[in-house]
């Protein structure tokens, strides 16, 4: 077991019950010319929480956690994107629109997949997601489960976008989430404080906030 400073308050946390979760740590979000640019998005902002999740991406790995990614994006012939995702904004780089990393958020596109600094080893699941939440239309909620997993250890793009839709469906399936502050980010500095405080506001009204750091240090005491 381990004691895990956060906020609202510690709580202790069983390692085999507790699986890593990276939301959509993406070429589209963080690199140029991906999905988050074409949204008029300054994607260096997004930069500062790669390091965070590499270092915490490693204690997990060598604890054996279950680490899980996600990746937003669609099928090549749009089928499972709403419309009212696709036709919004500038139709030349739209989802699906060619761009210097392919087709934007298009599975199997060089510019959907993981940043290499993140990127997935054998075994580990990559859930691919038509929607901000991780939940919705993916088997996420049923592999959490078959191995018992109770907490979530949460990183990722963006903090109010993605990880805060995750964390949501992830509180009402019963998952305790705790969203580490420095593995997110978001293209709204603002957004992520005030997101941040949304999850922990009210006694933890739908999960923890704690940061990579801390993470570190509450292996380290266990002698994990
Ligand atoms: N635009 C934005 O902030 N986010 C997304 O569109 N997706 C995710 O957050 N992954």
């Amino acid at each position: 077991m381990l004691n895990l400073q956060a906020q609202p308050s510690a709580l202790s946390i069983d390692l085999a019950r507790t699986a890593l979760l990276l939301i959509d740590m993406q070429r589209d979000f963080l690199e140029p010319g991906g999905f988050g640019e074409s949204l008029g998005n300054d994607v260096s902002l997004l930069r500062d929480c790669i390091e965070p999740c590499r270092a915490v991406l490693a204690a997990a790995r060598a604890q054996g956690l279950l680490v899980i990614h996600t990746r937003e994006g669609h099928r090549p012939d749009l089928s499972d994107a709403p419309p009212a995702k696709i036709n919004r904004g500038d139709p030349s780089v739209r989802i699906g629109a060619p761009g210097p990393m392919g087709r934007i958020l298009i599975r199997g596109e060089p510019g959907q997949d993981i940043i290499p600094e993140l990127y997935p080893i054998a075994g580990e699941p990559v859930i691919d997601k038509p929607g901000k939440g991780s939940f919705y239309q993916t088997d996420l909620e049923l592999i959490l489960k078959n191995r018992n997993i109770d907490t979530l250890l949460v990183g990722g793009v963006t903090t109010e976008v993605c990880v805060h839709t995750s964390v949501r469906e992830a509180n009402d399936r019963g998952f305790r989430c705790v969203v580490l502050a420095d593995c997110c980010g978001s293209y709204f500095p603002e957004f992520h404080r005030v997101a941040l405080q949304m999850v922990a506001a009210q006694g933890g009204i739908f999960g923890w906030v704690s940061d990579g750091e801390k993470l570190r240090q509450a292996l380290q005491q266990a002698g994990a």
